[in-house]
């Protein structure tokens, strides 16, 4: 049992790990540290493809190993690579489809208890995709889009339907690459197809289906997810929230959703809220119902109901162990298998909901999105029923912070140019002139194999303090708001001062909480508009703009990653790198990839010089563009202001 504090820098996280030691219960922390990785795995040289292997290459001086079958390290790596990003795409799409399928019952009158809530974002959407809207009724008009929207994963040829958002020059690049993506599916089981044993054998063509399905991803399955959710639940504005363990409350029902498809937990949030539901938690001896958020459900209801979060991915089980959770609910994605176990120590019961996601030893109660809240309620009876059951074995810890979230691409389009002419104008002028460096995106995960939350804290808090505006999705923006780097007092306090002097005048936090991860669609939306509102070039590779997944652990983070890459944004990555087994597939995602799309990979476990490689990078394209010298201007201002201030 190693030291606590070197598993997390969050004492909330670090006073649980404790408190698990000491009941004895087993956690990541604990496994990770048990479990030995495997050295060639590790650098993506291991294929189990066929029945001949597994295959573990390891070159010998001179000799270059092959498999069985002939495979090259190559070939491998970049076979292990994009099935990696078919999983991604896979999951965040599917998760898109879900969407799709509960907005055409909730068009079509089949889903009682939800409606359509964005009624202006539905027109738009009808607009942009030539649905007739006349003097139909939104419900006719979602019927389309809906139908629409869910041919987009089947669709054999052409193009998917929100390429076309892209900048044109975007656009112009991933045609005449090859990699515009013709349906979501098609592209999916194109990877599994040609990694197949004895199919595509040439490394640079395996990771351009690579790209144009981390496309169909970023620019389909995520952005249909996000839209279509937006449309149904509302599109996210700010609002005020917490996080970390601290929100689970001594004397109430606690209720946490985990998982990622906000649909269950939307009605979760209303079922919770019903008389009958607070009356019987009363009758069971507690003063209400708190509901909490995990992982990307919690992002989900946070922006749209400012629903609490419990934490992110390493704290899930660390949530158990304080044995004050009552319920804990989950769907689908990033749930550790460990969590009945835990539960099976203290009282909590674990319930799953989709037919997708079923767990050895928890309860299971299926979501029916038809009987949306019958189901909503048996979930939330399930937790209040349980609440007598609570043994003594409680230690909430204190840890809870504030933080500001629901900056959506429509909001921080608002707050920047407000109701009458929003745009990105003050965005950009302040990036022209200086006072902003430039943007980065920094999301993803934890990962069991670097202390929780480190490297994300470390990176934006480099990053803002070099006039950087961090915006964040997933994990990521939770380890951040835990820090709190997501209220407006923390321009002040760790922002540089040209960024500081922004958020100031805005009244914004100096890192800007987007959302869940199907939300980095709305990264993409968001550098698109910078590029249309003009003065910083023609497509996304001109922008100043970098991203990151320091902490990164799932396909998800690949396939995104893969995308941004893929739009034209250097993308650093952090604790392990999965294709350092070959010099030539690595060398192409970091170097040949940025001739192709202007975005390539780099890998750097420092969170500090994975920071640092962000700016150089930022400030060479604002060398590119001509405005490197407005900001030594601007430097130059602030220090003689400083100099006056101090006379
Ligand atoms: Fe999962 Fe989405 Fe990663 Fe967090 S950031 S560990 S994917 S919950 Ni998406
Ligand atoms: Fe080995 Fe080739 Fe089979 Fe992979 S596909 S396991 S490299 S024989």
């Amino acid at each position: 049992m190693a030291e606590a504090e070197s598993k997390s820098i969050d004492n909330a996280s670090i006073k649980m790990i404790e408190k698990a030691a000491s009941d004895g219960v087993n956690t990541a922390f604990d496994r990770a540290e048990a479990m030995s990785q495997c050295a060639i795995g590790m650098v993506g040289s291991c294929c189990k493809h066929c029945g001949m292997g597994p295959c573990r290459l390891i070159t010998f001086e001179g000799e270059q190993a092959r498999g069985v079958c002939g495979a090259t390290a190559e070939t491998i790596a970049a076979r292990n690579f994009i099935r990696m990003i078919a999983g991604g795409a896979a999951a965040h799409s599917d998760h898109g489809r879900a969407v799709a399928e509960l907005f055409l019952a909730v068009a079509k009158g089949e889903a009682p208890g939800y409606e359509i809530r964005d009624e202006q974002k539905l027109l738009q959407l009808a607009l942009e995709w030539g649905v007739t809207i006349g003097d139909r009724s939104n419900n006719e008009i979602a019927i389309d889009i809906g139908e629409k929207a869910l041919a987009e994963f089947g669709r054999q040829e052409g193009e998917i339907l929100f390429l076309r958002r892209a900048p044109l020059k975007r656009q112009e690049l991933w045609r005449k690459q090859g990699v515009a993506p013709r349906g979501i599916d098609r592209e999916i089981v194109e990877i599994m197809h040609r990694t197949h044993m004895g199919v595509d054998q040439d490394f640079q063509n395996l990771l351009k289906q690579g790209v144009r399905t981390a496309i169909a991803d970023g620019w389909g399955g995520s952005m249909i997810a996000t839209e279509l959710q937006d449309i149904l639940f509302g599109t996210p504005a700010p609002v005020l929230g917490q996080v970390n363990l601290g929100v689970l409350k001594e004397d109430e029902v606690n209720l946490i959703i985990h998982g990622h498809e906000p649909l269950l937990s939307e009605m979760i949030v209303a079922a919770a809220l019903e008389p009958e539901m607070v009356e019987l938690a009363k009758s069971k001896g507690a003063r209400g119902i708190n509901l909490a958020g995990m992982c990307c459900t919690a992002n989900e209801i946070l922006m749209r109901h400012g629903v609490p979060l419990a934490g992110n991915f390493l704290q899930q089980e660390l949530a158990l162990v304080t044995g004050a959770v009552d319920a804990m609910v989950v769907d689908v994605q990033c749930i550790m298998q460990s969590l009945p176990d835990i539960a099976q120590c203290y009282h909590t019961k674990i319930i799953t909901t989709s037919p997708k996601a079923k767990i050895t030893g928890a309860v299971h109660i299926a979501f029916d999105e038809h009987k949306a809240m019958e189901s909503a309620k048996e979930v939330v009876r399930a937790a209040i029923e349980n609440f007598p059951k609570r043994g003594k074995n409680i230690r909430i810890p204190e840890e809870k912070t504030d933080l500001i979230a629901g900056f959506s691409h429509e909001t921080i389009n608002y707050l920047l140019g407000g109701l009458f002419r929003a745009s990105y104008r003050p965005l950009n002028d302040n990036i022209i002139n200086g006072r902003i460096r430039g943007v980065a995106g920094v999301v993803g995960c934890n990962n069991a194999r670097s202390a929780h939350n480190e490297a994300h804290n470390a990176m934006v808090k480099e990053l803002i303090k070099n006039d950087v505006l961090v915006i964040q999705t997933g994990c990521s923006a939770m380890a951040s708001a835990m820090a709190g780097l997501m209220v407006p007092e923390a321009a002040a306090k760790y922002a540089g001062e040209g960024l500081a002097s922004v958020c100031e005048t805005v009244g914004i936090p100096p890192v800007l909480h987007m959302g869940s991860c199907v939300d980095n669609s709305r990264i993409l939306m968001a550098a698109t508009a910078m590029v249309k509102d003009g003065g910083l070039g023609d497509d996304i590779s001109d922008l100043p703009v970098a991203g990151a997944a320091p902490e990164w652990m799932s396909e998800k983070a690949i396939s995104i990653g893969q995308y941004f890459v893929g739009s034209g944004v250097f993308t650093v990555f952090g604790v392990t790198w999965p294709t350092l087994g070959s010099k030539e597939v690595t060398d192409f995602l970091f170097k040949e990839m940025e001739e192709m799309y202007g975005g390539m990979w780099a890998f750097e476990p420092d969170p500090i010089r994975a920071a640092h490689l962000m700016i150089k990078h930022i400030d060479k394209k604002r060398k590119a563009l001509g405005i490197d010298k407005a900001r030594e201007r601007i430097l130059y201002d602030m220090e003689m202001r400083r100099e006056l201030e101090v006379v």
